[in-house]
């Protein structure tokens, strides 16, 4: 049965019950009735009207006897008519129409609505005042009934106390549905859990709410018992927006479990709680929902954790980041020459090495071109050691910018220069090198005239290492510085030769 149905079957029966009591005091004579008043009321009235007629002396005043009868019709509606019989049975006087009303339904006695009142003058009967009122018994049963006080009292009583009553019950009920719908063991079998638990009745109103969940609201589970838990602060997990369905709705109207909504619930203070929710339908025996079964699992702590563990995360990213580039920032500092920006020699022999390994087992040609600026000294002592700097870094520049690399460029030593030209066969090389030198000695290329003398070497069909290799360069450069610089000088060439020779001879 419905909620509904029962508190009108419950209020129903009540007033039923109270309507009967008043009945039965009435059938007791506890209760007065209206007739019984009316009629003691027209007695009042005849005692009254026979008295003031007593007053006046005998028929010797007829006029004054008519105008106490008079007066009576007029002030008392109920009152027809009056009249005063003599003990003869003739009518001595009356009000105008009271021959025609005066019926009695006996001759003898008097009823409630045609009364008599004998009237004696030196203890013998000399008239009879005769009273017609209203007829009681002429109102219909139904009139009777809606016209009677004690049917308007108990209308009254019956609605108000139904009204009452099913005021009363429906709180009651919130109360006592629990304990009829779940069992004591079973809510202490729910205390126990860490997880909150509630059970809803189709309408959304609580039913149970077990001690994890009233403690984490901060309330006793009784006081929540007939609420709606809608009614409580409720956010998304991630914005201040209310849910537009909770999860126990969707529930009970589509009889469907919903499972794992993150929800937050806002306490006392702005302190929240993230709850995941479940809810799962309740069902009679006829597949019908009757309520839902609702799950909340904090999670605040878990995700207060994994939050911090993300910023952690995020912290260690960032820190291996600026490892990461302090690492990169020395390894170009372990690598490079700070005044030319090329690479510096320890640095050029790893790359030369791994170069000419490659260059071998491929077969492939590869050159290095040792180059020294000519005069150099004389430019320092002429211009000023800042002067002679930028001579160096104008040499670097182009020399890195011509390889189109800066790792295939190294400062030798303090004006001296050694490039790796992978891929490059010894004419091409000298042409390279040639380029470089007549770029150099051109105009432009630095503030004062500056010439450049150059050693090639190619690597060979044998196995030279980079080292031996770029010591053939310098070897050729070596030539060039002695047969006139600002020139270009293949190790093995002709030029490279006849120096040679000259040496032997
Ligand atoms: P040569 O034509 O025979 O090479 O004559 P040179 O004067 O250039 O002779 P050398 O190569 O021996 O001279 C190198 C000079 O370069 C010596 C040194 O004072 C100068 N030097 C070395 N490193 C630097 C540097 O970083 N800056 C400047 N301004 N001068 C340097
Ligand atoms: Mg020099
Ligand atoms: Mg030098």
């Amino acid at each position: 049965m419905g909620r509904v149905g029962l508190l009108f079957r419950i209020s129903a029966g009540l007033v039923a019950l109270v309507i009967s009591i008043v009945l039965m005091l009435d059938s007791f004579g506890l209760l007065e009735r209206a007739s019984d008043q009316q009629i003691a009321d027209r007695a009042r009235l005849a005692e009254v009207v026979a008295t003031q007629i007593s007053a006046s002396p005998s028929m010797a005043n007829l006029n004054a006897i008519r105008g106490v009868l008079q007066a009576a019709r007029r002030n008392n509606p109920e009152l027809l008519s009056a009249g005063l019989r003599g003990a003869d049975g003739r009518l001595l006087i009356s009000t105008p129409d009271h021959r025609q009303l005066w019926q009695p339904a006996d001759p003898e006695q008097s009823t409630p609505d045609h009364l008599r009142v004998p009237m004696f003058q030196r203890g013998k009967l000399w008239a009879t005042l005769e009273l017609r009122f209203e007829t009681i018994a002429a109102v219909g049963p139904l009139t009777a009934l809606l016209t009677s006080p004690l049917a308007r009292l108990l209308g009254a009583l019956g609605a108000s106390c139904f009204v009452a009553f099913a005021l009363y019950m429906r709180r009651m009920l919130r109360h006592l549905d629990p304990s009829a719908v779940i069992p004591t063991r079973v809510q202490a079998a729910l205390d126990v859990m860490a997880e909150g638990v509630l059970i809803l009745d189709k309408h959304e109103e609580v039913v149970l709410a077990n001690l994890a969940f009233a403690t984490r609201i901060g309330r006793s589970d009784q006081s929540l018992l007939g609420m709606k838990p809608a009614a409580l602060d409720w956010r998304l997990k991630d914005s201040e927006d209310r849910p537009v369905e909770f999860p126990w709705t969707q529930a009970i109207r589509g009889g469907l479990a919903v499972r794992g909504v993150a929800l937050r619930l806002i306490g006392e203070e702005g302190r929240f709680a993230t709850l995941v929710v479940n809810s799962s339908p309740v069902l009679d025996g006829w597949g019908r929902v009757k309520g839902a079964i609702v799950t909340l699992d904090d999670v605040t702590e878990l995700e207060r954790n994994s939050n911090e563990l993300q910023r952690a995360l995020v912290e260690l990213e960032k820190s291996r980041d600026e490892v990461r580039l302090q690492n990169e920032e020395l390894q170009v500092l372990a690598t490079t020459d700070p005044l030319s920006g090329v690479a510096n020699r320890r640095s050029f022999y790893e790359t030369a090495d791994t170069a000419v390994r490659a260059a071998h087992a491929a077969r492939t040609p590869l050159c290095f071109v040792m180059c020294d600026i000519d005069h150099f000294k004389r430019i320092n002592d002429d211009h000023g050691h800042s002067t002679g700097d930028e001579v160096i870094t104008r040499l670097a520049e182009v020399l890195r910018s011509t390889t189109g690399s800066t790792r295939a460029v190294c400062r030798y030593g303090g004006e001296e220069f050694c490039a790796l030209l992978e891929d490059y066969t010894a004419e091409r090389a000298l042409s390279f090198a040639e380029m470089v030198r007549r770029h150099i000695a051109g105009p432009g290329f630095a503030r004062v005239p500056v010439t450049v003398s150059f050693g090639v070497a190619s690597i060979g069909s044998g196995t030279e290492t980079a080292a031996q290799l770029i010591g053939r360069a310098d070897e050729a450069l070596y030539v060039a510085k002695k047969t006139g610089r600002d020139k270009v000088v293949l190790h093995g060439g002709p030029e490279f030769e006849a120096a040679a020779e000259a040496v032997r001879a």
